[in-house]
This record gives C-alpha cells, sequence and structure tokens, in this order.
C-alpha cells in the first residue's frame, strides 16, 4: 500500500507563519510514521505562485513577479529544510513540467466536454483569488471570505462545466463517509453543493501571471484560474501530463488543508478528477485556524507568530507536539506561550523525561547501566497487558487524524510507569535482596519508553530518535515490526545517559512579542505578589499569600551523610522534573540515610537555592519537631511524583 500525503501549496505572497508550519508538521508526521512502518510514502509540499495577488505583491516589492516568486518560495523551501521536514518534492507551480501538465489535463476537460467558452461578469476578491455571485457578498460589495472589497469583472472566460458534478459529487459523499475529515466537516461542504453549484471560470484575461492555453486553442489572451492551476499539482508532482512515473501513487492518502480551503479540496478537485476519470484521494483533512488572542494572524496587526522564532526558543520536537497535542484536528485554537509552557512542563518533562531519567539512575545504580526484559513477563503481566490495550488503540485515531487523542492516549503508557514504579518501588526491591524484581520494573520501564518513542517517532522525530538511541534501538521499520507489530519486548542492552531532553520552563521565552500578548500570558494560577502583608488581630493571611509557597510530593531517591556534620544530610528528592533536586537537611540526628530513600516528602519547592556547608539546597522539607523530637510531615498515602499540596 502506498501513501501519499500532501500539504496546500503555499502562496508567495509572504513568508510563512505558524499556521503554515502547522499543517506541514501534520503531513510530515502521517509520512513519517507511514515509512516508518514500511509503506511507500510520498509527501510533497510546494508553493503556487500564479495569480493577481502574487503579481500585485511582486509590483509592490519593485521586483519582477518571477524573482519575488523565486525569494518568497526560497523562504519556505529553506524553512521546511531548517526544520527537517521530510518531503519528498518540492512543487512549485512555475515548474515547466507542471505548467506542461496543467496544459494536458485542460485539453482533456476539454476533450471530455467540460470545458467552454462565454462572457463572466461577478464580483472577484483578489486576495481569494475567487469570483462570488452577488447573493453572496457582504453588503453587497465585500468578500463573505475575508471581508475585502471585491471588484466587478467583465471578461470573456472559459468554463468548467462544475454543475453537472454536483449529484456525482453529492453520491460521492454519501458513499465514502470518511472523505472528508473530521467528519464533523462534512455537512458543511454537502450543505454548500446542495445549495446549487454554479460553472466555474476556469480562466482570466485581466492578467498574463498564470500558467497559459494549451497551443491548440490558439488563445493567448487567456491564463489559467490560479485554483485550477494550483490544484492540479498534486498530479502533475507525480509526472502527469509528463513522464507519469509517479503516477502509481496517485491517488492521494490525504492532502491536508485548513478550513479556508476545504472547499476547493473537496467540491473543484474531485469534479475536475472525475473530468480527468482520475480516481479521487481517500481524504481531505481539513484542520482548523490558529488565532492569536482570538484574531486571525495578519502583518498589519502585528500578532503573527514566526515558527522559526518559537522553534529556536522552545525546540522545534515540543513545538510539534505542542501543536498536534494542543488543539483537537479540525478545530480553531489560540497560539498561547502559557499553554505551551505547561505542555512543556507537564507532559513532556514530567512524564517522558523524567521516566527516561530515572531509568537511566535506577539502572546505573543496580545494574551497572544493563537492563534485560527477561523476568518482566514473570513481574509485570498487569502493566504489559495495559500497554497492549493502549498501544492497539492508537490507529484508530491515526486514521481519523485525531492527533491529540492519539497523544492524549499514548500518554497513558508514562502513567503506567510511573503507577509502576510507585507500586513495586525497586529501591524497596534491592534493599529487601530481591534484585530479580527491581530489574524486571526497570526492563519494563525501559519497554515503555521504547514502544512510546516508536509511536511518536512522526510526532516528535529528534527526540525519539535520541531516546531510541539511550534504549539501543533504532526508529526503523525493523525496529517498529518487532516491538510494536509482533508485540516482542527489548533485547538485552547498555543504557546510555543523554542529557536533559525536556529542561522545564519557567517564564515565556519570547520577550519581545506585543505587550498585549505577554500579559495574556502571564501564569494563571500566579497571581500578583500581595504587596503588604495584611494581618489582622489573629494573625491571618490571605489565601493568595499560602498559595505563594509551592509545595509538592517528593520521592527521596539517594540519600547521604555529610561528613564533619551533626546535623546535615544530602538528599537527592525527586519532584517530578527533569531531574531529582538536591536538598540539604538538618534532620540527621532524627533519620538514618538509608531510611529515608524510597520514602515520599513534602518538598517547599520555590524556595531560592541556599548553600550550606559549600553544598547547593533547592529546597526544603517540611517537618515538626516538639520536645520529642523532628519527625517529617509525609503524605498519608503515596500520591504522584510531583503533586501540588494545597
Ligand atoms: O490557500 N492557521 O495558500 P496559503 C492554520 N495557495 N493554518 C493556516 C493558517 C492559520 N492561521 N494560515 C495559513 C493557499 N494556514 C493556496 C493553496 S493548494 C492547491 C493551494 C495554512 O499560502 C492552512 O493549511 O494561503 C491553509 O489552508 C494554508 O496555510 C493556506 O496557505
Amino acid at each position: 500500500m502506498s501513501n501519499y500525503v500532501t500539504t496546500p501549496i503555499y502562496y508567495v505572497n509572504g513568508e510563512a507563519h505558524i499556521g503554515h508550519a502547522y499543517t506541514t508538521f501534520i503531513a510530515d508526521t502521517i509520512a513519517r510514521h507511514s515509512r516508518l512502518i514500511g509503506e511507500e510514502t510520498y509527501f510533497l509540499t510546494g508553493t503556487d505562485e500564479h495569480g493577481q495577488k502574487i503579481e500585485e505583491s511582486a509590483l509592490k516589492n519593485k521586483k519582477s513577479t518571477q524573482e519575488f516568486a523565486d525569494e518568497i518560495s526560497a523562504t519556505f523551501k529553506n524553512l521546511w529544510d531548517e526544520f527537517d521536514i521530510s518531503y519528498d518534492q518540492f512543487i512549485r507551480t512555475t515548474d515547466e513540467e507542471h505548467k506542461k501538465g496543467v496544459q494536458k489535463a485542460f485539453e482533456v476537460m476539454s476533450a471530455k466536454g467540460d470545458i467552454y467558452k462565454g462572457d463572466y461578469e461577478g464580483h472577484y476578491c483578489v486576495s481569494c483569488e475567487t469570483f462570488f455571485p452577488e447573493t453572496q457578498l457582504i453588503d453587497g460589495e465585500f468578500c463573505p471570505d475575508c471581508g475585502r472589497t471585491t471588484s466587478t469583472v467583465k471578461e470573456e472566460s472559459y468554463f468548467f462545466r462544475l454543475c453537472d458534478y454536483e449529484q456525482k459529487l453529492l453520491d460521492y459523499y454519501e458513499a465514502h463517509p470518511d472523505f472528508i475529515l473530521p467528519k464533523s466537516r462534512r455537512n458543511e461542504v454537502i450543505n454548500f453543493v446542495k445549495g446549487g453549484l454554479h460553472d466555474l471560470s476556469v480562466t482570466r484575461t485581466s492578467f498574463t501571471w498564470g500558467v497559459k492555453l494549451p497551443k491548440s486553442f490558439n488563445d493567448d489572451k487567456h491564463v489559467m484560474y490560479v485554483w485550477l492551476d494550483a490544484l492540479l499539482n498534486y498530479i502533475t508532482a507525480l509526472g502527469y501530463g509528463n513522464d507519469e512515473k509517479n503516477m502509481h501513487l496517485w491517488p492521494a492518502n490525504i492532502h491536508f488543508v485548513g478550513k479556508d480551503i476545504l472547499r476547493f479540496h473537496a467540491i473543484y478537485w474531485p469534479a475536475f478528477l472525475m473530468s480527468l476519470d482520475l480516481p479521487l484521494p481517500k481524504h481531505i483533512g481539513a484542520h482548523g485556524w490558529w488565532t492569536r488572542d482570538g484574531e486571525k494572524m495578519s502583518k498589519s496587526k502585528g500578532n503573527v507568530i514566526h515558527p522559526k522564532e518559537v522553534a529556536d526558543a522552545y525546540g522545534l520536537d515540543n513545538l510539534r507536539y505542542f501543536m498536534m497535542r494542543e488543539v483537537p484536528f479540525g478545530q480553531d485554537g489560540d497560539f498561547s506561550q502559557r499553554a505551551f509552557i505547561d505542555r512543556i512542563n507537564s507532559d513532556l518533562s514530567n512524564d517522558l523525561g523524567n521516566l527516561l531519567n530515572r531509568i537511566i539512575g535506577m539502572s546505573g545504580k543496580y545494574s551497572d547501566f544493563h537492563i534485560d526484559s527477561k523476568d518482566v513477563e514473570k513481574y509485570h503481566t498487569k502493566e504489559l497487558s495495559e500497554m497492549k490495550t493502549v498501544l492497539d488503540s492508537l490507529d484508530e485515531y491515526l486514521d481519523e487524524i485525531r492527533m491529540h487523542r492519539y497523544l492524549e492516549e499514548l500518554w497513558k503508557l508514562f502513567s503506567i510507569g510511573n503507577k509502576a514504579i510507585e507500586e513495586h518501588a525497586p529501591w524497596v526491591k534491592m534493599k529487601e535482596g530481591k534484585t530479580d524484581q527491581a530489574l524486571a520494573t526497570v526492563a519494563l520501564i525501559a519497554n515503555i519508553l521504547a514502544k512510546a518513542s516508536l509511536r511518536l517517532h512522526g510526532v516528535m522525530p529528534q527526540t525519539t530518535t535520541t531516546i531510541a538511541g539511550a534504549l539501543g534501538i533504532e526508529m526503523s521499520t525493523k525496529h517498529y515490526t518487532k516491538l510494536i507489530k509482533d508485540d516482542a519486548l527489548l533485547a538485552p542492552f547498555v543504557i546510555q545517559k543523554v542529557p536533559p531532553l525536556f529542561p522545564r520552563v519557567e517564564e515565556p521565552l519570547i520577550k519581545e512579542a506585543p505587550k498585549a500578548m505577554l500579559e495574556a500570558e502571564k501564569p494563571k494560577e500566579k497571581k500578583e505578589p500581595v504587596k503588604e502583608i495584611v494581618k489582622n488581630e489573629d494573625n491571618l493571611i490571605g489565601i493568595d499569600q499560602f498559595f505563594e509557597t509551592t509545595l509538592k510530593i517528593g520521592l527521596v531517591v539517594e540519600a547521604e551523610e555529610v561528613a564533619k556534620s551533626k546535623k546535615l544530610l544530602k538528599l537527592q528528592v525527586d519532584i517530578g522534573e527533569e531531574k531529582p533536586r538536591q536538598v540539604v537537611a538538618g534532620i540527621k540526628e532524627f533519620y538514618s540515610a538509608e531510611s529515608l530513600i524510597g520514602t515520599q516528602v513534602c518538598v517547599v519547592a520555590n524556595l531560592k537555592p541556599a548553600k550550606l556547608m559549600g553544598m547547593i539546597s533547592e529546597g526544603m522539607l517540611l517537618a515538626a519537631k516538639d520536645e520529642e523530637g523532628l519527625c517529617l510531615i509525609r503524605p498519608e498515602k503515596p500520591k504522584k511524583i510531583g503533586t501540588k499540596i494545597s
């Protein structure tokens, strides 16, 4: 089976922003996953370079249209290269082969009787490169899609008999309920078609920057309508009208598009393909709109988010993860640095990064970094079966491009891992001399991480490759088949140390954002510090003051006595961050270092680090001391590491 995946080809009238990056990330994710599972995959992206809009933009920039198109097209290509987007082909509609293919398609449609010459009088929106009937205009003048002024155009035009395809299209939607994804968008297309289609004007005489009609038409005045030209890129890229060398990849499995251009892909494009007697793409995946503070992004508003700037600040894989996890596919989403930071700290740093650190630490201590799955089945049947249930459920979400659900489900694997560590407490097993059991738990986690990485690879290619390297596997079809399809466990290996993959982020990293944007990004939970301590006679404080102290559940993973000190113990306390915190505590008289390892404590987590006998202490333990001595304050029953105490 082959999997041909495409993005829209982007207009070259401005540089890529976060919305373009989003479509490209999703397509790249699907392409990478498809390659990993061993399917023949072809991933197409590129630029849409003809039309009045580009001609006008070039003029404004005092450049020739070709020069302008070359420059902007290169900015897209360079950005995708910097982002390591795994496209197989970057098509430009100014490519000679493409133009030839478009002319060929025009001839075939014409031979079929679907093209005729007539006069067009209508309202044209240059920005959308679309005609609208009077009835659709807002206040009789403005474009119903973008709100800009339309101009009245009367010109000779060739038409495509779109009306003839009305019923065929409706039949097709009926027979293929998953043609449009998400399914919730299907009705809007069906209703549009049911509302009645008009024949489509597919040539223009009002400008020249476009594909010429085939020579056989002997008509120099006309150039192709930019949408006919653009949509055909999906087949000209495979050699249609030229050498046809990749036409075996047709039909596409999925065209990813924004909801703004769904109509073109779900109505015009299928009709063109029917006219060409070619099969239809299997899916059109229409995603929602990324907004900035609820508004559409635009240069004039100064609220455009540049993908490179965000990726440089927060990490490319983190950005990919955030965009796919945060917003359900098909819905609009607001881009907020605060939401992004929360995802990094909780999902990536706490859940995923922490798990890897913990097994590196434990295996180092218990087995000189050797990890062997031999006893995993014996001690962890329950976890293995829970894992399998999660892994088996994932394809369904992927097939429907419900990426946020896919990732949400996938993350259950890390919960299984974290829970297993809490329940089986390998450090206790080690103390009890049950080394096999302790090592089995560590190996279980290694297997969870390996399998999760294989399933996460499409979304986070770089990070999962690093994790795989630490676990002695490759992101390859061979290993995917073995560990996912055949459900095997990892062969014995020596785990490699890796630097922390997801450093925690405390504050927005992009500071030069417009003021309004930073305001909106102040941590929600952080209230303005109370300037004056308001005390009444009873010495009461406000709740805000109490919440200025961050208290968390921690697990003591290491403990040792501080030589030459009667009072101090040096502890490493895991509070759900990338690495454990070092806490130097004055409790030596009351607790032995040994007895603390593997026990839970309550940590004040937002104290400024302090130095005690030359050692950094990054937190404080809660304790109560009376005349009988000191005791640590602990949760009544074990809680998830890092849980906030309130
Ligand atoms: O429409 N949020 O090109 P285009 C999410 N050339 N996605 C966004 C977005 C946003 N704010 N802004 C843009 C065209 N996109 C035509 C396509 S295809 C044969 C021809 C993404 O440069 C989204 O995928 O205006 C949208 O469909 C595409 O960029 C439009 O890019």
